[in-house]
C-alpha cells in the first residue's frame, strides 16, 4: 500500500537524521578527512592510520603477510632498533635477502645528532627523504640539504654521510652492485618533482624514474602516480624483483592469488614472477616508490 505523503516526509527526515548522526548504518571511517591536504607531503608514511578504526584496538591484529613470493609489511608491524654503524639512529629493515630478495629496503629515523654509517663493500645505496631534512656530504666534502621528496644515489664504495640536526625519516634501498664490463655509476642527487613524466604505453599511471636508464645502473626507482579508480592494465608477471613503499593514497594490491587492501606507509616485497596488479581507490592520489632491477642479463 503506498505511503501517505506526510508519512514519507517524516520517514525521510528521520532517515536523514540517523545518517548524519551515524547511527543505524554500518559506518566506515571518513576517507575524505583522511585525505585532507592540510598534512605535509608523505605524512601518512610517518604518521599512519595503523589499521581500519574498527580493528585498531583488536589485540594482535595486523595486515602484514609474509609469503614465499611476496610480503606486505604494514606500519603496526615495523620494528625499529639501533642501526649498526649509524650514530643515534633507529632503523627498521622491511625487506632483506632473508626473504629471498637481492636487495634490502629499510626505514630510518634520524633525530638531533644522528649520523649515517656506510654500506658494506661493493654495496650501492639509494636514499629518499620521506620526512624532515638531512645534510648530505659527499666524498669531496661538498654538502647540501636534502628535503622531503629529494634523494641521493651513492655508487658502491663511495664515502659520504647523512647528518640530521632535528628529525628526519629516510627510505633506503641497498644492493650489492652487479658489475658489468668497465661500467661504473655516478653519484646522483635529485628531487622527484624535477624528473620528467615518461611515456607509459598502454597504461594510464604517471611515471617518473629517479635514476638514469643507462647500462651502468643495475636498478631504477620508479615513482608511480594513480588517480582514484585508475589501475594497472597489464596483470604483470616478470623476472624483475620489486620493493614498494606506498607514499600516498590507498587501494588494492593483487599479489599472486591474494588481494590486499593497502594504504600509505605499507611496504611490499615482490619476488620475480609473482603476479602483480594495483588499483587505486579512495579519494586521493596513490603514489608509490618502486625498486626494480634492470639492465642485467638474468642468466
Ligand atoms: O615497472 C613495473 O614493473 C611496475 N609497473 N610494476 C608495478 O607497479 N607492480
Ligand atoms: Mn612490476
Amino acid at each position: 500500500m503506498p505511503l501517505s505523503p506526510l508519512l514519507s516526509i517524516i520517514l525521510s527526515s528521520l532517515l536523514l537524521k540517523s545518517v548524519i548522526a551515524g547511527d543505524g548504518f554500518c559506518s566506515a571511517p571518513s576517507v575524505i578527512a583522511a585525505g585532507s591536504n592540510s598534512r605535509p607531503l608523505y605524512s601518512k608514511v610517518t604518521d599512519p592510520t595503523l589499521s581500519p578504526s574498527h580493528l585498531e584496538d583488536l589485540p594482535g591484529f595486523t595486515r602484514s603477510v609474509y609469503a614465499r613470493d611476496h610480503a606486505l609489511i604494514t606500519p603496526e608491524s615495523h620494528v625499529f632498533s639501533p642501526l649498526p654503524d649509524w650514530i643515534n639512529t633507529l632503523g627498521a629493515y622491511l625487506i632483506t635477502p632473508a626473504m629471498g630478495s637481492h636487495f634490502a629496503m629499510y626505514l630510518v629515523k634520524m633525530q638531533e645528532n644522528s649520523i649515517s654509517g656506510l654500506p658494506p663493500h661493493d654495496v650501492e645505496r639509494f636514499v629518499f627523504v620521506v620526512q624532515g631534512t638531512v645534510t648530505f656530504t659527499n666524498a669531496t666534502g661538498i654538502s647540501g640539504k636534502l628535503v622531503v621528496d629529494s634523494y641521493a644515489y651513492l655508487p658502491p664504495n663511495s664515502e659520504h654521510s647523512f647528518k640530521c640536526d632535528a628529525s628526519a625519516t629516510l627510505a633506503i634501498i641497498e644492493r650489492r652492485y652487479a658489475y658489468v664490463g668497465s661500467h661504473i655509476t655516478e653519484q646522483i642527487v635529485g628531487s622527484t618533482d624535477k624528473q620528467p613524466l615518461l611515456e607509459t604505453p598502454g597504461e594510464v599511471f604517471e611515471l617518473r624514474k629517479l635514476l638514469p636508464t643507462s647500462t651502468p645502473y643495475d636498478f631504477n626507482i620508479h615513482i608511480m602516480d594513480f588517480q582514484p579508480g585508475e589501475f594497472l592494465n597489464v596483470k604483470e608477471v616478470h623476472y624483475n624483483q620489486h620493493g614498494l613503499l606506498l607514499l600516498e593514497g590507498q587501494g588494492i594490491y593483487r599479489l599472486g592469488k591474494n588481494w590486499y587492501p593497502v594504504q600509505a606507509g605499507d611496504v611490499i616485497w615482490m619476488a620475480p614472477f609473482v603476479p602483480q596488479w594495483y588499483a587505486a581507490l579512495g579519494k586521493t592520489r596513490s603514489r608509490y616508490l618502486l625498486y626494480k632491477d634492470v639492465n642485467r642479463n638474468p642468466l
